[in-house]
């Protein structure tokens, strides 16, 4: 008899982009028999007495694996996960398949880091009582349901908006930005840039729209770390809160739909992995088939789907300019003299970072210009970008290691607007090298 699969913790919010990620991607692995995970309400007793003690920040999602190792970040989780647990796959084989594996990568980085913008943007605007239509009864009960568990259901709201009265500065907004509201001044989502990240979101969503027409997941008939990394923005902000969700369930019926299939809950319309789909046989006797697309499996050969380019190509019209210019800030501040080698930066993606307002906000030396849809802004460098960016350059090493593989970035690089300025990646982040050591990151 086989031994149970090892068991994980996850401490998550159901509201969380980063928990959505992850969240869905433990499923997976858990239907596939490799593991078996419990997933824990982040509650502020949790996150203060097991989570910051762990990993010095008080970020969810973390995990807690069975050996008692903490991991932290939902791109170390995935990782850390795929390596204990490769079977099923997520993160296609840098031999086999090296195309589809950079695709996976380069939609995390503009699911994780660019698409938050909008996403966060949706979130608090309508969740102003001013805004019409608004969320805001249903931002308390989300947020209350973590910042006042053992309330009763009155208590769990009142809760929350205490704490979106004070800390997160909900009331106040724009008229004079801080908590939340600070963060999307920082992120450069203002009022006056608005239209513009509404514009770039229903764009990459048109182009989702498209996609899921023919393919059922990003790479075919299986989802893979593209589906899981889209998934934060799109299940935990564009389809869960009202607002947007109305808007994705009415304008983008089928990108809805990807969400049921990729989170795996209510997805019998969806049709998801691991799901068949029966007829009858000449006999009246069911006979069964996979029941997602693209004979459910990845497609073969290392084809990354046609309708996938448009998608990347979003990354490197709006994000790509932007992660340039994060390198080459980050490296004048290393070398500024005002940075001592090993010295902490900014870690978070939201907000600027506790203790590093006067760097990141304003004209802050970690500030920079930005474009988005023709206007343009400034918004916060966050040095996490660059700890992505990193891992992007170990994932195109590892890729273009043979002729084949070379030939095959090479070829899909090509067929992208200022895609192959891709390949002089370690020349963007020399002088700029940061480490992260549990939540924490270094520079
Ligand atoms: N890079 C991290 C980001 C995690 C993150 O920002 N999580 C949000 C919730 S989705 C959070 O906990 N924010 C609160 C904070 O950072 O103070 C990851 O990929 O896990």
């Amino acid at each position: 008899m086989e031994s149970d699969p090892a068991r994980y913790r996850l401490f998550s919010w159901e509201h969380s982009y980063f928990s959505g990620k992850v969240r869905a991607f433990l499923r997976y692995k858990a239907h596939g028999g490799a593991l078996a995970f419990e997933d824990i309400l982040a509650t502020p007793e949790l996150i203060q007495g097991l989570l910051v003690p762990a990993t010095q920040t008080n970020a969810v999602p973390q995990l807690l694996a069975p050996d008692g190792t903490w991991v932290q970040d939902s791109s170390e989780i995935i990782d850390f996960c795929e390596r204990a647990h490769p079977s099923p796959r997520v993160i296609p084989d840098a031999t086999d398949a090296p195309a589809q594996r950079v695709a996976c990568h380069l939609i995390e980085l503009l699911a994780d880091e660019w698409m938050v913008v909008w996403a966060f943007f949706e979130r608090w605007q309508y969740g102003r009582d001013s805004m019409q239509p608004n969320h805001a009864a249903f931002n308390e009960q989300q947020w209350g349901a973590v910042f006042s568990p053992g309330g009763d259901g009155v208590g769990r709201r009142r809760a929350a908006r205490m704490l979106f009265d004070g800390p997160f500065g909900v009331r106040e907004a724009f008229a004079n930005p801080r908590g939340i509201f600070a963060g999307l001044v920082a992120l450069g989502a203002t009022e006056a840039t608005a239209s513009a990240w509404e514009a770039s979101n229903d764009r990459l969503l048109e182009r989702l729209e498209t996609h899921f027409a023919v393919h059922d997941f990003a790479l075919g008939g299986l989802p893979s770390l593209a589906d899981f990394a889209l998934l934060g923005p799109l299940y935990a902000h564009l389809y869960r809160d009202p607002v947007a969700g109305f808007a994705l369930r009415t304008r983008f019926p089928l990108v809805s739909e990807w969400v049921e299939r990729t989170n795996h809950t209510n997805a019998l319309n969806a049709r998801t992995y691991g799901q068949k789909l029966y007829s009858l046989g000449a006999d009246g006797s069911l006979v069964a088939r996979p029941a997602t697309s693209d004979g459910g499996a990845w497609l073969a050969g290392d084809e990354v789907p046609a309708t996938l380019l448009p998608v990347l190509e979003i990354f490197f019209s709006e994000m790509w300019p932007m992660l340039r210019s994060t390198c080459a800030k980050l490296r004048s501040h290393l070398a500024s003299g005002k940075h001592a080698p090993g010295d902490e930066l900014p870690g978070k993606t939201f907000t600027p970072t506790p203790g590093f307002e006067a760097l990141q906000t304003g004209d802050g030396p970690l500030t920079h210009e930005f474009e988005i849809g023709g206007l343009r802004a400034r918004r916060m460098v966050v040095p996490y970008h660059v700890w992505m960016l990193q891992r992007l350059a170990d994932v195109l090493r590892e890729c273009v290691r043979t002729e084949r593989g070379s030939a095959a970035i090479e070829s899909l690089l090509s067929r992208l607007p200022n895609g192959k300025e891709l390949l002089a990646l370690d020349a963007e982040l020399a002088g700029c090298s940061v480490h992260k050591v549990g939540g924490r990151l270094f520079g």
